[in-house]
């Protein structure tokens, strides 16, 4: 592959900051070096520019920093719409999970039925109306598929919205009640923690792999953060759930992927290094990226 990797120094979609110093940590723990190691052919576009003063919090505001969250997702949608348009392969590295917003909108401008695999604890589906917490990174599938603020969804040209039958949802474990109300409004595919329990990954990978060809999908954008894992594994995140899949599950998962080699784009987010131990969960990204990218065992 051709591979653009494009960091995204973003902290202001959650309420713990350091989540921003995710694109060097991951960078740090050998990306380049790893994807080269396969034989793909790796640019580094470097970072999405980010301010990195922090205002002071507007209590009048129900989307925490939504300025500098709309900035940064717009910057990042045009630079991931160039990369494809090239015919490369967008890998973006967070920074907070907000910026799945501006990946997709970058993304949809090119696919017109793109699938999409969201790897989490969360649902990532509130709007500002559900949103317990106010933090924008808990909103990016909601805002993708049309739902959400304004300044959000009109990031995405033309209503080019990602389709609740090509979105699943794998490793969700922590759903907030507004979250669950739209997934059963819209029908969206989600293995939580208890399917991959009860069936195994292997099943869940099959299942989600046949549902995408079903839907005839124009590409696949694997989103992928730290925290479906369980924080035994990637404990330098910011919302951290128990009850995870395990190190060897996500690269069951990944590696299956690549046997598929249905992905076109991918993203790993919400490494938090401040919040970690001795780089723990930037080395698991980067073999995960690995296992995506085509890596074997042997
Ligand atoms: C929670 C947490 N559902 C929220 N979301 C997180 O604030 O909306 N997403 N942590 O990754
Ligand atoms: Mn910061
Ligand atoms: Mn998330
Ligand atoms: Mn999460």
């Amino acid at each position: 592959l051709n591979i653009s990797i494009v960091g995204v120094p973003l902290d202001y979609g959650q309420s713990r900051r350091g989540v921003d110093m995710g694109p060097s940590a991951i960078r740090y723990a050998g990306a380049v070096e790893r994807l080269k190691a396969l034989g793909h052919e790796v640019c580094d576009e470097g970072d999405i520019q980010v301010s990195a003063v922090e205002k002071k919090p507007n209590p009048a505001e129900r989307l925490k920093n939504l300025d500098e969250v709309v900035e940064a997702n717009e910057a990042l949608a045009q630079k991931v719409a160039d990369i494809v348009k090239a015919g490369r392969f967008p890998l973006v590295l967070g920074g907070d999970h907000s910026i799945a917003i501006g990946t997709l909108a970058g993304l949809t401008q090119t696919y017109r039925n793109l699938g999409v695999i969201w790897f989490d604890a969360h649902a990532d589906m509130n709007t500002a109306e559900t949103s317990p917490s106010g933090n924008i990174h808990g909103m990016p599938l909601a805002v993708s598929m049309g739902y959400g603020h304004e300044r959000l969804t009109t990031l995405f040209h033309n209503g080019n919205f990602i389709q609740p039958e090509n979105l699943i949802i794998i490793g969700a474990r922590s759903v907030d009640p507004g979250e669950r109300e739209l997934i059963q409004k819209l029908g969206i595919t989600v293995f939580t923690m208890h399917e991959i329990d009860k069936y195994g990954m292997t099943a869940v990978m099959e299942k989600t792999l046949d549902h995408l060809k079903e839907r005839a999908v124009d590409g696949v954008h694997l989103s992928l953060d730290l925290d479906g894992l369980d924080p035994l594994y990637t404990p330098g995140v910011g919302t951290p759930v128990d009850g995870g899949m395990t190190y060897r599950e996500s690269h069951l998962a990944l590696e299956m992927l690549q046997e598929a080699e249905c992905i076109t784009s991918a993203e790993f987010v919400e490494v938090n290094p401040i919040l970690d131990e001795k780089n723990k969960t930037a080395d698991v990204a980067v073999t995960l990226m690995g296992s995506l990218l085509g890596e074997t065992l042997i």
